[in-house]
């Protein structure tokens, strides 16, 4: 079943367009270890305060449509996670999906800091400030519509899950942490769709930095209804020649 489901997967896709076919954030792995996620598929009653989860409940696969749904931090209902994950300053976390049908649009990862308690589970998501520490969009032309977005080739269709590596900034000043990954996919003109999750982290180092405000963004808050880059017709004759695409949510925090 693990090798057929994929091939299976892409056919349907092939079949159907991309209308069928949703998906998200399964697990997460720092070096060899792997960390628990939720699973819609699954019942919640088997999920819900288990010792492994440290992910922020999602019940659907099905993406978020408005900028100003509160459920565009943390997905819906977004509850918070029994567990965290420990990683530190410089070291990769790896978002697992099991499958990814959508080919356009940007990926982008972001880190909420929880606040001197110590503890991401008492905080508003909606309140805290997000910090994008990662991001990629289209990788090569000849345009929007035809062009390899990185969400393409993040695809891997051979059994084995889809992968996606995000850095920890190594001057990161250590502590509670949330990692927001969100993948924003646009092959639908002026319908974008937000693909968020949400993972509790205990970030370790000796690092002293962190970012000042003009890298702050709220969600909902950080992304505006009209902004180009999200309310897009990627099929318009206007981006036949161009592979200008500018990824929203303002620059990355390098640390
Ligand atoms: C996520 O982890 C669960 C539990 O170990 C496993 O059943 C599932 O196959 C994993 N999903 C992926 C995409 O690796
Ligand atoms: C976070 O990590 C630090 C250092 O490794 C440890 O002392 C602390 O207990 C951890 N906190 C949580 C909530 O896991
Ligand atoms: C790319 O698009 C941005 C805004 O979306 C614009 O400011 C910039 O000038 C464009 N660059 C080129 C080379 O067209
Ligand atoms: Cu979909």
């Amino acid at each position: 079943m693990a090798v057929i489901l994929p091939l299976l997967l892409a056919v349907l896709a092939a079949l159907t367009g991309p209308v069928l076919a949703h998906g998200g954030l399964a697990n997460y792995t720092v070096g060899e270890t792997w960390y628990r996620g939720f699973d819609p598929n699954s019942p919640a009653s088997e999920q819900d305060g288990q010792p492994w989860m440290v992910q922020r409940r999602w019940d659907s696969i099905d993406p978020i449509f408005s900028v100003d749904d509160k459920y565009l931090a943390c997905n819906k209902p977004g509850t918070p996670p029994t567990s965290v994950i420990p990683i530190q300053a410089g070291e990769d976390i790896n978002a697992i999906y099991y499958y990814w049908l959508h080919p356009v649009g940007p990926m982008t990862a972001w880190l909420a800091w929880c606040g001197e308690a110590g503890d991401c589970n008492g905080v508003d998501v909606n309140a805290v400030e997000w910090f994008k520490i990662w991001e990629a969009g289209l990788i090569e032309g000849p345009n929007l519509a035809e062009g390899v977005w990185y969400q393409k080739r993040f695809q891997k269709w051979d059994g084995t899950p889809d992968v996606w590596p995000v850095t920890i900034p190594a001057s990161l000043r250590p502590g509670a942490y949330m990692i927001r990954h969100e993948i924003l996919s646009i092959h639908v003109e002026n319908k974008p769709q937000f693909y968020p999750q949400c993972a509790h982290l205990n970030i370790s180092g000796t690092g002293t930095a962190f970012p000042p405000k003009e890298f702050m963004k709220k969600f909902p808050g950080g992304y505006a209804a009209d902004d180009p880059s999200i309310n897009i017709n990627i099929y318009s004759p206007k981006f036949d020649h161009t592979a200008n695409y500018t990824i929203p949510g303002g620059p990355i925090w390098e640390g």
